[in-house]
């Protein structure tokens, strides 16, 4: 992102190479990555970290990249294949455990070791901090995104337990219940099952997230 950033710059002002070279800040600025101390792994704090994304089958249906994308933003990128088409919720999960067989309780459904939402305990607006909008499969099972967000740092990703990439069956709602709807209790919005997972349904692929 920086260096697309530095040659538009570049294009658009023609001269100034050596000062814009001079003061872009680079990989090295101490600190760039933006992670608390107690998150910051040693030297390491701007190296990205990929994924394999895999079915429940074990079959690889996917990729996913995480970078640095600087002012303490982090900027994802996936590509699917052999997914059922249609909106999926994707999400980031609190451990980097994908085993298919180890199942839900509560739903059944599989990758039950990766935990539940990745979260840093901000819950801005009634989501998690690895939420992330749904991922758009399309009639030939491919699919492919890139977002930016500013919820987490890629070092932060790798606590001690590490964390997951995770691709549900059903679209993410984001806890978007119009006041219209009722919880159990009798108030308007989410109700707890919504709050944890978005009403996005099993989770059909995972994968765990690695230093590249
Ligand atoms: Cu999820």
């Amino acid at each position: 992102m920086v260096g697309k950033v530095r040659l538009a710059l570049l294009v658009v002002l023609g001269v100034g190479v050596v000062t814009l070279g001079a003061a872009a800040p680079g990989k090295t600025t101490p600190g760039r990555d933006g992670a608390p101390a107690g998150a910051m792994m040693s030297g390491r704090d701007g190296a990205p970290a990929s994924a394999v994304i895999k079915n429940t089958h074990g079959q690889t249906v996917g990729s996913l990249q995480v970078e640095d994308a600087g002012n303490g933003k982090s900027k994802i990128t996936v590509a699917v294949t052999n997914l059922p088409p249609g909106f999926h919720g994707f999400h980031v999960h609190a451990k980097g455990t994908c085993d298919p067989q180890s199942k839900d309780p509560a739903t059944g459904s599989p990758f039950f070791s990766a935990g539940g939402h990745y979260d840093l305990g901000s819950h801005v607006h009634d989501n998690h901090s690895g939420d992330l909008p749904n991922l758009l499969v399309g009639a030939d099972g491919t699919g492919a995104a890139s977002v930016v967000t500013d919820r987490f740092r890629v070092a932060q990703l790798f606590d001690s337990d590490g964390s997951a990439i995770m691709i549900h069956a059903l679209a993410d709602n984001h806890a978007n219940i119009p006041d219209r709807y009722r919880n159990e209790e009798g108030a308007a919005g989410p109700d707890a099952v919504t709050l944890n997972a978005g009403d996005s349904g099993g989770r059909i692929a995972c994968g765990v997230i690695t230093r590249s």
